[in-house]
């Protein structure tokens, strides 16, 4: 399969925790190349559109607030089956049922404050890294 990218998040709650150099070492370890890398707040604005799909639903406010909270890391990667393969490594969304090994079933135990975010597809791939690059 011809190489993939896909986009993660370090959220705030990984940077307040200081988990950056953990979680960057996992995705080197596997052998996925990072290709561009961001340090950033959300503003109000950038996080509505970044969790749009989750727009209506009653966690939304939260989780637009909480993603805004402080800083966060953004991390392009590159490499076979990049979207799969990270999102298994990210592990299930609710971070005290995820399993051991994954990131989430490591270092979370919340549900909103769940570490990292991981594209789903490549079209999320394209729409989230839009707001998140191409901000100046
Ligand atoms: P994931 O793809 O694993 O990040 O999960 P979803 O796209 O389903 O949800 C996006 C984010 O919303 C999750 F990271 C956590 C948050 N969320 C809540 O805060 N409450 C919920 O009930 C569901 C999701």
């Amino acid at each position: 399969m011809a190489s993939e990218q896909t986009l993660i998040v370090i959220k705030p709650d990984g940077i307040r925790r200081k988990l950056v150099g953990k979680i960057i070492s996992r995705f080197e370890d596997k052998g996925l190349r990072m290709m561009d890398l961001r340090l950033l707040v959300f503003s109000p604005k950038e996080a509505d559109e970044f969790y749009s799909v989750h727009k209506g639903k009653p966690f939304f406010e939260e989780l637009v607030s909480f993603i805004s909270s402080g800083p966060a890391i953004a991390c392009i990667l590159e490499g076979d089956h990049a979207i799969n393969t990270v999102r298994l490594m990210t592990g299930a969304t609710k971070s005290f049922e995820a399993a051991a090994g994954t990131i989430r079933g490591d270092y979370g135990l919340g549900l909103t404050e769940n570490v990292i975010h991981a594209s789903d597809s490549p079209e999320s791939f394209i729409k989230e890294s839009r707001v998140i690059f191409s901000r100046s």
